[in-house]
């Protein structure tokens, strides 16, 4: 049985959960060329709740292949007033979406209770900040950067290949003082990785739980399902996002991070209903 303590707020993951995407950077919600509004972040987080999500996944810097780098104050100044609303507002789990120790630092004293990142601890201190923050921290697998990731990724194999970082990650986290009971694991979709990479990944998941701690997985609207679906773009990928979620759940993932909040928690009612009845 798998209960996070999120900063105060308890996760329950003996079932699958929905993590809501909040994109606070200009180049997802173009709000006249500048970032979202903490009211109108509000209230996009509030129908996230309603429709069903536990987590609200908060970002101000953007990951999409070729995106630019944000400085620390200019991410500071999009999620932080976002989070202390929210926090203010909302009984739902923030998770801040940063690779940043001073924005982890600044996001959990606004409210956040889940570290994302994207580079899995990687950059220097952010393994002692996750420690004296002692959140749960998301660590995923990304191979290069951002700006080049897609250029041509390659791997032995590409799930062993991804194990075996994950492995020694989970070994510096747990010698630094972070407990293999707040990590969870992503094998990041998407970052680094071919569409055969992608599938591969997706057809093999259940070997992701071997090291035995919660996945993440995070398909919503990606561009491999823009390949499979001839060019679709990304708002015309949600029936392939679900597709993949219920595949990604069945596989053993605990939380779904998603655009589409309504449609995805619906998704995986069908799928609870089957495991564990109509009321459990
Ligand atoms: C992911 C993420 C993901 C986690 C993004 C996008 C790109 N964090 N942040 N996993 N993707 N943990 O949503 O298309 O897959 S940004």
């Amino acid at each position: 049985m798998t209960i996070l303590d999120c900063g105060g707020k308890s996760l329950d993951l003996t079932r699958p959960r929905v993590m809501g995407i909040l994109n606070v950077t200009p180049d997802s919600f173009s709000d006249g060329g500048d970032f979202i509004s903490p009211d109108r972040a509000v209230s996009h987080a509030e129908q996230m709740l309603l429709d069903g999500t536990h987590i609200i996944d908060v970002g101000g810097e953007s990951t999409r292949p070729g995106a630019d780098a944000v400085s620390e104050q200019e991410e500071l100044d999009r999620v932080i007033p976002v989070i202390e609303a929210i926090t203010e507002q909302l009984p739902v789990i923030i998770s801040i979406d940063t690779s940043k120790p001073g924005v982890m630092r600044e996001a959990v004293a606004a409210g956040a209770g889940l570290i994302n990142d994207v580079m899995a601890l990687q950059a220097p201190g952010s393994v002692e900040a996750a420690k004296e923050l002692a959140v749960p921290v998301c660590l995923m697998h990304m191979q290069g950067q951002p700006r080049t990731m897609q250029n041509s990724p390659a791997y032995n194999d590409v799930v062993s290949d991804i194990l075996d970082f994950f492995k020694q990650r989970i070994a510096v986290c747990t010698s630094a003082g972070i407990p293999g009971e707040r990590l969870i694991l992503d094998p990041g979709f998407g970052f680094g990785k071919t569409l055969e990479h992608n599938l591969t990944l997706l057809a093999s998941l259940e070997r992701f739980g071997e090291p035995g701690l919660p996945l993440l997985v995070g398909i919503s609207r990606k561009s491999m399902l823009g390949t499979i679906l001839d060019g679709a773009p990304a708002d015309e990928r949600l029936y392939a996002s679900l597709a993949a979620a219920v595949m990604a759940v069945e596989r053993g993932a605990s939380i779904i991070r998603v655009h589409d909040v309504k449609p995805t928690v619906d998704a995986l009612k069908v799928v609870n209903a089957v495991k564990f009845g109509v009321n459990g």
